[in-house]
């Protein structure tokens, strides 16, 4: 039996290439696509999520949801995806429309019927906070909560720090993070480096592989390679999503992971949306410094796992299987 999952996505041009994996692979069933405001406008984050849907040949359904972020601004990253979100490759627009049903509802109403079911979230994550504020009791029905998103401990990308999906709405983040689902973070440091799709492996997807999933995987992420270059000093394409989704899919492509409470700043001048890991587990002492914690030790033992290391060669080897036209594991 496939392991089902639901995927919520800002649909950009990483989105894009995790929801191929996701959907072509032989495993894996998705339940749906739900969109959020992030990356993209909504609109524009539902057209490419439908037209990656049908490049796979699926007819797994889409479905809209929230606009905005739960009570800030909206800031989208065009400059970073280019104004389509797909590297402006003039893709055709997909024949389908979005499927009827508001995101927040269809994740509702997925988790309920599925118990065990993987929730997988690429975008900021507004949709799923304002389905578990709405009915809390489908954190129970999630195995695991996989999260594109923050930078555990480390510098951040939208602010020094923090990363983009959790700075764009903390607020939704930290009802996420509090719920008490399984959550696992996986931070956008881990597409860095040698996790990067360098020149040989641009090659090896656009020359070997050649086919239009190992050519999507390139090509819409033309404006991310410039800039991964320009500005991040990176070999090539960071592929944070991706990275994500192949962990959600193969859980030892995170080669070290340790179980720690996890926070979002949402009130910091310098440091909103910033993953706040317990590194050292010293939340779980009971002392003065630490009280603002007692939230959590209250609640139980750590229940977010946070991926430190990324096995680069077995991500790539699970992103080129799922590029081949037909896919063999
Ligand atoms: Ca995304």
């Amino acid at each position: 039996m496939p392991r089902k999952m639901i995927i919520d996505t800002d649909t950009a041009s990483d989105d894009a290439v995790a929801i191929m994996m996701a959907l072509r692979h032989p495993d894996i069933e998705v339940e749906a696509i739900t969109v959020v405001s992030g990356n993209m406008p909504l609109k524009q984050g539902s057209i490419n999520a439908r037209y990656t849907v049908e490049l796979c040949s699926m007819d797994t359904p889409v479905y809209e949801g929230a606009e905005k972020p739960m009570v800030r601004e909206t800031h989208h990253a065009e400059w970073f995806h280019g104004p389509d979100g797909m590297g402006n490759m003039n893709y055709p627009a997909p024949k389908a429309a979005p499927a009827e049903g508001h995101a927040v509802d269809v994740l509702i109403d997925t988790i309920k019927a599925n118990p065990g079911i993987i929730v997988v979230t690429l975008g900021p994550m507004t949709n799923l906070a304002l389905a578990i504020e709405r009915t809390p009791e489908i954190v129970e029905n999630v195995s695991r909560c996989v999260v594109m998103g923050g930078a555990a401990n480390v510098v951040g990308n939208v602010t020094p720090a923090a990363e983009y999906n959790i700075w764009c709405d903390p607020e939704a983040a930290r009802i996420c993070f509090r719920s008490g689902m399984p959550m696992e973070l996986v931070g956008w440091e881990l597409c860095r480096g040698e996790a990067n799709l360098d020149d040989e492996d641009m090659h090896h997807c656009k020359e070997v592989i050649d086919t239009k999933y190992s050519h999507f995987v390139v090509d819409c992420n033309v404006f991310a390679l410039d800039i991964n270059r320009n500005w991040l000093g990176d070999p090539g394409i960071g592929l944070p999503d991706p990275v994500a989704m192949a962990i959600a899919i193969d859980p030892s492509i995170c080669s070290r992971s340790s179980k720690h409470y996890v926070e979002i700043e949402t009130d910091g001048e310098f440091t909103r949306g910033m993953t706040v890991v317990d590194e050292l587990n010293v939340a779980q002492q009971d002392d003065y410094p630490v009280s603002m914690w007692a939230y959590h030790r209250e609640k139980g033992e750590p229940w977010t796992t946070v991926c430190w290391e990324l096995d680069a060669k077995k991500w790539k080897e699970l992103l080129y299987a799922m590029s081949q036209d037909e896919v063999k594991l």
